[in-house]
C-alpha cells in the first residue's frame, strides 16, 4: 500500500493524511494500520492532561524543545485546543529550521473530542500508532482533563503528567474529576502567580487522607511561561519511564492498556458485523413486534436477532 509506505518514510503530508483517514474511522486508515503493525512500539507515549488554561500547551511547547534538543523526533497530538501553542520551541525552530528535513521538526496535530468516528481514545491511538511507524520517538498527547474520554486518551499512554494551577481551585476539581487517579506525575505550574505551595501541600494532604496509592507520586513546581521546571519535568517523566522499565511495570502498563483497546476495537467489529449486515433492521423489526405484540420478552427478541443473524 503506497501511503502505508509514505508513512513509514516519515513523510508529513502521508501522515496527515493517513491520520485523517483513521479519525475518519475508514478502511483505508485501517489497512494502513495494519501495514505498519510491524513498526509500531518504539515510541515514548507521554499524556499532559488538566484543567484548561493552566499552561499545559505552553509546556508541551517546552518540553518538546527538551527532547529535540536531545535529537528526539517529537510528535504533538492536541485534542481540542481551546489555545493555540504558543509558537516559543515549535514555530521559532520551524521557521529557523526551513532548510533541514522534516525529521527535525515537530509533527503537530489537532483532534477535536466532538465527531471522531468511534470514539477520542481510538482515534487518538491509532493516530499515535502512525506517528510511531513513521519514526516519532517521542509522542506527547495534551488534552484537556475534564471529559471522561479526554480522560481515556492520557490514560493510554506511558507516563501521565497531570498540569494544575493554582488559581480557581484545580487542586479540588482535579480531586473530583479523578485526574489524580491517574496522575504519574503532578506538575503545579504558574508557580509565580502564589499559592503553589499551598497547593502542593494539599494534595499531599489528599493523597495522605484518601488516595493512599498515589503518595509517591512527584510533585513538581513550573513556571512554563518562562521555561522553569520544564527540564525537570523531561527528567521526572524520563525517571519513572525508566524505573518502570525496570520494574517491568512499563511492559505489564503496555499489555494492559492494548487489552482495553483490543477490548474496545472487537467490541466494534462485533456491532459493525452484526448491525451492518444484510436484513439486520427487518430482524430487529420482527423482533420489536414480536415483543409489542407480548409473544416475547426483549431479551428473548435480542436471542432470536442474534440467532437468525448465524450467531
Ligand atoms: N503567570 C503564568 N502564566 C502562564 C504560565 N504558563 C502559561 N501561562 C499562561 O497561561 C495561559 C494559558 O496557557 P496555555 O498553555 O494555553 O494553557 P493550556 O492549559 O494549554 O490551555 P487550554 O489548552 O485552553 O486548556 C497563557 O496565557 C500562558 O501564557 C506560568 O507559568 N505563569
Ligand atoms: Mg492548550
Amino acid at each position: 500500500m503506497a501511503l502505508a509506505g509514505e508513512v513509514l518514510q516519515g513523510g508529513f503530508l502521508a501522515l496527515g493524511k493517513a491520520i485523517s483517514l483513521v479519525e475518519n474511522g475508514l478502511p483505508e486508515g485501517r489497512r494502513v494500520l495494519d501495514a505498519v503493525a510491524h513498526r509500531v512500539g518504539g515510541a515514548l507515549r507521554i499524556g499532559i492532561t488538566g484543567p484548561p488554561g493552566v499552561g499545559k500547551s505552553t509546556a508541551v511547547d517546552e518540553i518538546s524543545a527538551v527532547y529535540r534538543a536531545r535529537g528526539e523526533k517529537l510528535a504533538v497530538i492536541a485534542v481540542d485546543p481551546t489555545s493555540p501553542f504558543t509558537g516559543g520551541a515549535l514555530l521559532g525552530d520551524r521557521v529557523r529550521m526551513v532548510k533541514t528535513s522534516e525529521s527535525d521538526q515537530v509533527f503537530v496535530r489537532s483532534m477535536a473530542s466532538r465527531g471522531v468516528a468511534g470514539g477520542l481514545a481510538r482515534a487518538a491511538q491509532d493516530a499515535a500508532d502512525l506517528l510511531d511507524a513513521a519514526g516519532r520517538s517521542v509522542i506527547l498527547f495534551e488534552t484537556v482533563g475534564v471529559g471522561q474520554s479526554e480522560i481515556e486518551v492520557s490514560a493510554a499512554t506511558d507516563c501521565v503528567i497531570v498540569m494544575l494551577s493554582p488559581e480557581s481551585g484545580d487542586g479540588v476539581q482535579a480531586m473530583k474529576s479523578g485526574l489524580l487517579e491517574i496522575a504519574d506525575l503532578i506538575v503545579i505550574n504558574k508557580a509565580d502567580r502564589g499559592g503553589a505551595e499551598r497547593l502542593e501541600h494539599d494534595l499531599r494532604t489528599a493523597f495522605e487522607l484518601g488516595l493512599r496509592s498515589r503518595r509517591d507520586v512527584p510533585i513538581l513546581l513550573a513556571e512554563a511561561a518562562r521555561g522553569k521546571g520544564i527540564p525537570e519535568i523531561a527528567a521526572a517523566a524520563d525517571a519513572f519511564v525508566a524505573a518502570g522499565r525496570a520494574s517491568g511495570r512499563f511492559q505489564e502498563r503496555r499489555r494492559r492498556n492494548l487489552e482495553a483497546r483490543i477490548r474496545r476495537i472487537a467490541e466494534h467489529l462485533v456491532q459493525q458485523d452484526l448491525w451492518g449486515s444484510n436484513g439486520a433492521e427487518g430482524r430487529l423489526r420482527a423482533a420489536a413486534e414480536r415483543v409489542l405484540a407480548r409473544e416475547q420478552s426483549p431479551y428473548q427478541g435480542a436471542e432470536q436477532v442474534l440467532k437468525e443473524s448465524g450467531r
